[in-house]
């Protein structure tokens, strides 16, 4: 350094160094344990039809399609209530990208490729679907969302006989781009979006003329998908005799709304959100829109309910994903920056911040695989009645287990940037923004501990049974000796488990959320002791495995002590309350 001849900055307006940003790689290749996972859960030939897909896929997803989503996040969609003549216009006005990725979704059969059963898929469409839709979806600009709403109004519709019912299934689910439709979920309205039974005002005058026609009169609070095609709504049916509704669950049904009805649908206004601003998500006035009876009356809750499940896995594919994504980059910028003269990738401290985040995204990515698997087996129509049981108690544990995990993890990703990963020109701070929303829509993460109890209770226990006995076949066949703590620990958790909630029975309300957090993290170990054990799994396969069986505690002390335990005169909820 001779500074009689060189001095640093003059002339030289950023200095002389510039850092290396942080590399997306193919989202496909650069996962191994995807590519693992679907090694060992599909049939050989089944991975061989589709690995060149995904990966092409995963090229894309790094590169043009990724454009697209950060240009969705820069130019965001507004609302067009004039033109500058005061015509009414009464429209949502979004980027050419936006557009661009419904065309990219039809093409490369984000939603089809569940619905066509391709025999080249051996029975496993919904696990490839959703493998792409996980790749798809930390660079769709949040295109993610209406996919995961189209494709849980063509489940309904499936489900409800409605396939050849008009022409939404066949758009719906169409791989051409010109034909392709999205749908929208209209549920929540102002009084309330998790009681949706209690928050339901609009209200159904039936059309006299024309069998199983209606208007609509209500206001939808949030609506994602303004720009949609067709919409599942719920409304209260208006007796035409007496003029009087069915309050609660009960009144509810389930009407698909075809969106463009400009004299009779109002868009009131964009929300003004933390993230997710690349969604044109708005508030609806129903004034008297047309609309199409398709469940049977006071069905609507149990009906959507086909569609929340589609949504809520949707859904932990975004939690998932947006942890893989920024593990990537994280990892990528450990071999770019350099700190007290070395990469930081070789301070050991900072390699064990990211094996955390990976240990957490690799128990939250087994939940989504084996929700994915299980799906796949419904709907090839050949599962167990364990398998279904199992699958209804695991979609609402994925979703809330996930939507928690993908916060903490994406905070921590942003700290390993330091203070590039707070920049908004990193395109690093949008993922924490849209990560938020995860727990919140779809169902809270208290909405959806109660749904487990729900699950429960509905089917008198069976549910925990088809737990106990998925966990049963992982511990039959782990043979492997170095395994056997894992083991061990495994059946601890599931039996304090199981006993807490046989012995506590009247305390599993107020612990919901303890007893679904136990229930997932244990699934989890399940799952990743499973991968773990398949011969060709790799060192960091077992790490994992015994990492979360043996190193961390699965289980909230609430479970662990039997009883919920306060130590005054007050009841716990006395001194929650006096805490609050
Ligand atoms: O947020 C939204 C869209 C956001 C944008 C899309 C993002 C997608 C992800 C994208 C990733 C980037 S749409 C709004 C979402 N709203 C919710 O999730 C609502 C949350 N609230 C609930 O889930 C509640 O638990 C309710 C509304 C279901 C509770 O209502 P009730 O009135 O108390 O319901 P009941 O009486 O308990 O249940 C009525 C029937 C029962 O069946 P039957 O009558 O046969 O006994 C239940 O068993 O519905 C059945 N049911 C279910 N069945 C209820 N939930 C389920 C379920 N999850 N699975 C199966
Ligand atoms: P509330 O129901 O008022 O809940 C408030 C709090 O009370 C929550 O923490 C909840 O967990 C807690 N709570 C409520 N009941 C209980 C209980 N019994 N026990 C314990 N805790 C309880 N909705 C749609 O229908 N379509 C959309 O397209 C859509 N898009 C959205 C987009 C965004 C960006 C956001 C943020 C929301 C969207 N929503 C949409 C609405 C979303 O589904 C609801 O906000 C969500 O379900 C919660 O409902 P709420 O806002 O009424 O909260």
């Amino acid at each position: 350094n001779n500074y009689s001849t060189h001095i640093p900055f003059s002339k030289a307006k950023e200095g002389n160094f510039i850092q290396d940003a942080p590399h997306l790689e193919n989202s496909f290749e650069g996962d191994t344990l995807l590519q693992r996972n679907l090694q060992r859960i599909l049939p050989a030939e089944a991975y061989s039809n589709v690995k060149d897909e995904l990966s092409m896929f995963g090229a894309r997803v790094a590169t043009d399609i990724y454009k697209l989503g950060r240009e969705c996040e820069l130019i965001p969609p507004y609302l067009k209530l004039q033109d500058a003549w005061a015509n009414p216009q009464n429209k949502v006005v979004t980027c050419e990208s936006w557009k661009e990725l419904k065309k990219i979704s039809a093409r490369e059969g984000l939603i089809s490729l569940a619905y066509e059963r391709d025999p080249k898929h051996q029975g496993f469409s919904r696990l490839i679907q959703m493998s792409k839709n996980y790749l798809f979806a930390p660079s769709s600009g949040l295109y993610s969302c209406p996919l995961a709403m189209t494709d849980g109004a063509a489940k309904t519709l499936e489900v409800s006989g409605l396939k050849d019912h008009g022409e939404s299934f066949k758009n719906l689910t169409s791989r051409d781009p010109e034909k392709f439709w999205t749908s929208g979920q209209w549920m929540t309205e102002k009084r309330g979006g998790s009681d949706v039974a209690g928050g339901t005002e609009t209200l159904a005058i039936q059309d006299p003329n024309k069998e199983n026609m209606y208007k609509l009169y209500g206001y939808k609070f949030f609506s994602s998908a303004t720009d949609a095609d067709i919409a599942l709504t719920l409304a209260r049916v208006v007796d035409p005799a007496t003029g009087k509704i069915t309050s609660g669950t009960k009144g509810l049904s389930l009407f698909l709304i075809y969106v463009d009805q400009p004299s009779n649908l109002h868009l009131m206004r964009l929300k003004q959100k933390l993230g997710t601003k690349q969604l044109p998500t708005g508030e609806l006035l129903l004034d008297g829109m047309t609309a199409e009876l398709i469940s049977p009356p006071g069905r609507g809750v149990a009906s959507i309910s086909q569609m929340l499940n589609i949504t809520r896995l949707h859904n932990a594919s975004a939690s998932v994903s947006a942890m893989r994504r920024i593990i990537s980059l994280a990892r990528d910028y450990s071999n770019r920056r350099v700190a007290f003269g070395k990469l930081i990738r070789n301070h050991p401290l900072h390699v064990r911040t990211l094996a955390d985040m990976e240990l957490e995204c690799r128990a939250g990515f087994s939940l989504f695989m084996e929700a994915g698997r299980l799906l796949s087996l419904e709907e090839n129509g050949t599962p167990t009645i364990e398998q279904q049981q199992l699958l209804r108690l695991l979609l609402p544990l994925l979703k809330l287990y996930t939507g928690k995990q993908c916060m903490k993890v994406v905070s921590e990703g942003l700290e390993s940037f330091g203070g590039q990963g707070y920049m908004e020109d990193t395109g690093i701070p949008v993922i924490l923004r849209d990560a938020q929303v995860t727990p919140i829509w779809e169902g809270t993460t208290n909405i959806l501990s109660l749904d487990v109890l729900r699950a429960l209770a509905k089917s008198e226990g069976q549910v925990l049974v088809a737990f106990h006995q998925r966990i049963q076949g992982v511990l039959d066949s782990t043979t492997n000796p170095s395994l056997a703590e894992c083991c061990t620990q495994l059946e601890k958790y599931r039996s304090q488990l199981i006993s807490f909630a046989q012995k506590n029975p009247d305390q599993l309300e107020y612990v919901a959320r303890d007893f679904a957090f136990g229930l997932a993290r244990t699934l989890a170990g399940a799952l990743l002791l499973e991968h773990a054990s398949w011969g060709r799994a790799v060192d960091s396969d077992r790490a994992a495995a015994e990492r979360w069986l043996g190193q961390r505690d699965l289980l909230a002390q609430s479970l662990v002590s039997g009883q919920t335990v306060s130590h005054s005169s007050l009841s716990v909820q006395q001194l929650d309350e006096a805490l609050v």
